[in-house]
């Protein structure tokens, strides 16, 4: 396998989390979405929307969207990050949807824009409602970290891998602070603490 990735990126992160879990062997391709890498002839004839991560097996099929690859992964080597009874695996799938919409424009999209240097007038005045949001989502998480080892139950599943992503570097760009959140501290402790772990700077 290929993974299309930018090393930062915490959607491409949770595959490479994924692949560790597994113990699945890819062949990293690195582009800087910073310099338009992802909107070439040839990108784009892997991934007509022009966003890693992408995944190319090795008969050539290429996978995008990061949960979807999650999804597909978990799936394809019967892995218990992904219950099979279907209410149980609707408890994960839950978190993978809440993360798109809830957690990533809030959290991601905050921390890209202030690291990178990618102010708008446009996105200054959406900057306080997404800083709410994002806090929003925080507590949500902490609330059910204060119940349970993991957000889907008591062992780790593909929604904690998802949501540990872009979660832990929350704090890079200044606009949150984790130690507010002391019960989502402790379940990224956890996870750290796994013996397949690896950092988001990790080059296989
Ligand atoms: N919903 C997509 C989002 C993918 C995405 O936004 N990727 C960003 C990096 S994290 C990207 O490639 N941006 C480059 C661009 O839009 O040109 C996923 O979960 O994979």
């Amino acid at each position: 396998m290929i993974l299309h990735d930018f090393l930062p990126s915490g959607n491409g992160y949770k595959i490479r989390l994924t692949c560790a879990k597994l113990g699945l062997y890819y062949q990293l391709k690195e582009y800087d979405i910073t310099q338009g890498d992802t909107r070439t002839e040839a990108f784009l004839a892997l991934s007509p929307n022009g966003k890693i991560p992408v995944l190319e097996l090795d008969d050539g099929h290429c996978l995008s969207e990061s949960n979807s690859i999650l999804l597909y992964l978990a799936e394809a080597h019967q892995s218990d990050l992904l219950p099979n009874d279907p209410l149980d695996k609707a408890e994960v799938t839950k978190w993978l949807f809440w993360e798109q919409y809830s957690h990533e424009p809030n959290i991601a999209s905050v921390r890209f824009w202030l690291t990178h240097n990618a102010m708008t007038e446009l996105k200054e005045k959406m900057l306080p409602e997404r800083i709410q949001q994002g806090h929003a989502a925080l507590t949500l998480m902490d609330d059910q970290l204060s119940k349970q080892d993991f957000l889907a139950g008591n062992r780790l599943t593909l929604a904690d891998i998802c949501l540990f992503a872009y979660t832990h570097v929350a704090e890079e760009g200044g606009a949150y602070q984790l130690s507010d959140y002391p019960n989502v501290q402790r379940w990224i402790q956890d996870i750290q603490a796994q013996n397949w772990f690896i950092p988001i700077t990790h080059r296989q």
